[in-house]
């Protein structure tokens, strides 16, 4: 693999999978691969787990770690060509990436959907500009609209606790006060086309997802009939797609609480993380015994650390 921007950047999924599992059991086992090589981290976007697991996974495999924080620490960038740049724009994409390609074998890259431009979100500038002009492989940490560490986690994640071998696996919104990106939604959408699963999605009217990621994937507005023997349920805010980057509805009766959880088949519950407490999901679902919210950020490590050797494996 030369870069990884998408889930549909794998080969096999499945394999994926089968790999990162081992790789979990003896970690340490490819540090020789890593070995006098160096990924760069740049952040345009806050981050805990992405940050210290994709450390933690290139540290695994005995590379060298160089983080930045571009938001607040590096030169305010231009991604369009041709622009006069007497603004607040000090260095352009072209020269960045092509220094960053000298100091680094591997970058890895955050930058959040701006929620306000969707043809620009779309066109991702941040990560296709970097991939455009550096001449080393690109990792995608969360873009303007995916999400693909992520959603191999979460695939690792399921494989791991489902008891049977086409499990109802239930991708639920749930209210949030702040606009969020479609990313984290969009990417386990793209990882369960690609499983074996009963997949349904439930959000209410208006929070419909790109029409060209959801594809056929069912959608089912009533939420309760949603979680009905769900073996999974997968929860995310997201703002709306149509009204691009709008809060339209802060409905708390889509908030995850037990009494929903109990319509279900005992379902594991699932979120990638930072979650807002009683927002999203009631304390007594996030503390019960079915959330696997915890070993979901573990596997963020495995899922960067089977991407990243198959990088090193490559190149
Ligand atoms: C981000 C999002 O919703 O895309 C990152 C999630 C991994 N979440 C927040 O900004 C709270
Ligand atoms: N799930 C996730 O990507 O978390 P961070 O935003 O903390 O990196």
């Amino acid at each position: 693999m030369k870069h990884y921007l998408s889930i549909n950047n794998l080969d096999s999924l499945q394999k994926t999978i089968e790999e990162a599992i081992k790789l979990k059991k003896s970690p340490l086992q490819f540090k020789f691969l890593g070995e006098g090589k160096t990924i760069c981290l740049l952040f345009f976007n806050n981050s805990l787990r992405t940050r210290l697991s994709t450390q933690k996974a290139a540290q695994n495999l005995g590379m060298n770690v160089i983080v930045m924080n571009f938001g607040s620490e590096g030169w305010a960038l231009e991604f369009e060509d041709g622009t006069v740049m007497n603004q607040e724009k000090s260095e352009h994409v072209k020269e960045a990436a092509q220094v960053i390609s000298q100091y680094c074998d591997i970058v890895a890259i955050r930058a959040f959907a701006s929620l306000t431009d969707k043809e620009k979100d779309e066109a991702e500038i941040v990560l296709h500009n970097f991939k455009k002009y550096a001449t080393i492989p690109v990792v995608n940490m969360e873009s303007a609209i995916g999400h693909p560490l992520q959603a191999l986690a979460d695939a690792i994640t399921i494989e791991e606790y489902k008891t049977k071998e086409k499990p109802k696996v239930v991708l639920s919104w749930a209210p949030h006060p702040k606009a969020l990106p479609h990313a984290v939604a969009n990417s386990f959408i793209e990882m369960m086309q690609l499983q074996d699963a009963d997949f349904v999605i439930t959000h209410p009217k208006d929070y419909e997802l790109n029409p060209e990621i959801t594809k056929n994937s069912k959608i089912e507005y009533n939420q309760d009939k949603a979680f009905e023997n769900a073996d999974f349920i997968y929860v995310k805010n997201w703002s709306s797609y149509k009204e691009y980057g709008k809060v339209v509805n802060t409905d708390a009766s889509w908030m995850i609480t037990e009494e929903k959880m109990k319509k279900t088949n005992n379902a594991k519950f699932m979120h990638c993380l930072p979650v807002r407490r009683n927002v999203i999901v009631e304390d007594a679902v996030l503390d019960s015994n079915n959330s696997i919210v915890i070993e979901e950020a573990n596997n963020r490590t495995y899922s960067a650390q089977i991407i990243l050797k198959k990088i090193l494996e490559n190149n």
